[in-house]
């Protein structure tokens, strides 16, 4: 299983580290580390997303190690990889899903199309197969067809679904899931919410009342609130992400679409910035594709190193 996941995440990691890879051969074949070399290295670092701090600070601590050296594509890759990993550290949590607080509740919120119902999906099926019985609770009563999109997968995954179709307020929505979820004794509800950019205050005003009104039901509720970040979208996202931060304090970060980004560095510029950890991946877009964060194989992979 570990070996497969390895896999995937390798494949998504193709683009960034292909950037990344040849970027360092290119540079750096039979040259010393020179500080025109250093400053081609840093250039590399900033296209494949890392942020311009981040890969400021990794190639002055190389030009502290190698300055003037004769060095090897695989050293440069290594010294990276040990360096980006560094970055990483306590970036990764896993999600809790301590049963004593059942029903946990899960919020996951997020800009349009960052991959909120599909990570519902995937998490849902994750957690189903470990034993817990999921609620979904459909509060995007934004988008017309968005209850759809997780009612089939509700049934795809056999999961039951609370949606009110003749209501807009996602609010009730996510009150009835939590009420629901409470009288029948499930262990999580994971609750989806409309897509809303974080400069329409109105949404912004709506998702702060969801949360208020789950609290009423359920004043530890929600458990975990969770932002689905797209990876494709890069340094953007940070800003997005600080202010939903803003609204509903995030207690845990799902970046997607891994796999479809030659940005992948941006995950150590979300670290750095957010200070929330990361608890998985998106590698793809089947359900199986959520993937635990492990910094060290990520930090590897990026730099195009095996394990
Ligand atoms: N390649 C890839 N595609 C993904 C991943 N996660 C989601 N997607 C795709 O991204 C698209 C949008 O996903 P949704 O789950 O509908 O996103 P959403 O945030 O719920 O969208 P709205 O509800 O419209 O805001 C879909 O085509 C998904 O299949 C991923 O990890 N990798
Ligand atoms: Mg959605």
């Amino acid at each position: 299983m570990k070996n497969t996941w390895f896999q995937k995440l390798k494949t998504s990691l193709t683009k960034s580290s292909t950037v990344i890879s040849e970027g360092i051969t290119n540079i750096i074949s039979s040259r010393k580390l020179d500080d025109e070399t250093l400053q081609e290295l840093e250039d590399l670092l900033i296209k494949a997303d890392l942020g311009v701090d981040n890969s400021i600070s990794i190639i002055e601590n190389l030009k502290k190690e190698k300055f003037n050296k004769d060095v090897e594509t695989d050293e440069i890759k290594n010294f990276l990889a040990n360096q980006i990993e560094l970055k990483l550290e306590g970036s990764y949590s896993p999600l809790d899903t301590e049963k004593s607080k059942s029903p946990r509740t899960i919020i996951v919120v997020g800009v349009n199309g960052s991959g909120k119902t599909t990570t519902i999906a995937k998490l849902a099926y994750l957690l189903k197969n470990n034993g817990a019985r999921v609620i979904l609770g459909a509060a995007d009563t934004f988008r017309a067809a968005a209850t759809q999109q997780l009612e089939v997968w509700a049934k795809k995954l056999n999961l039951d679904i609370v949606s009110l179709p003749e209501t807009k307020d996602a609010a009730s929505v996510a009150f009835e899931t939590i009420k629901i979820a409470t009288e029948n004794n499930y262990d999580t509800a994971i609750i989806d919410t409309a897509g809303r950019l974080q400069n329409r205050s109105e949404l912004m005003d709506e998702l702060a009342k969801i949360i208020r009104v789950i609290k009423k039901y359920e004043p530890q509720a929600p458990h975990s609130i969770l932002l689905t970040l797209d990876a494709t979208a890069g340094q953007n996202a940070i800003q997005q992400a600080k202010v939903f931060n803003e609204i509903a304090k995030i207690t845990g970060l799902i970046v997607t679409k891994l796999d479809g980004s030659a940005k992948a560095g941006y995950v150590v510029s979300i670290s750095q910035e957010l200070k929330i950890p990361i608890h998985f991946i998106g590698v793809g877009e089947s359900i199986e594709d959520l993937s635990d964060f492990n910094i060290k194989d990520f930090s590897r992979l990026i730099v195009g190193l095996d394990r």
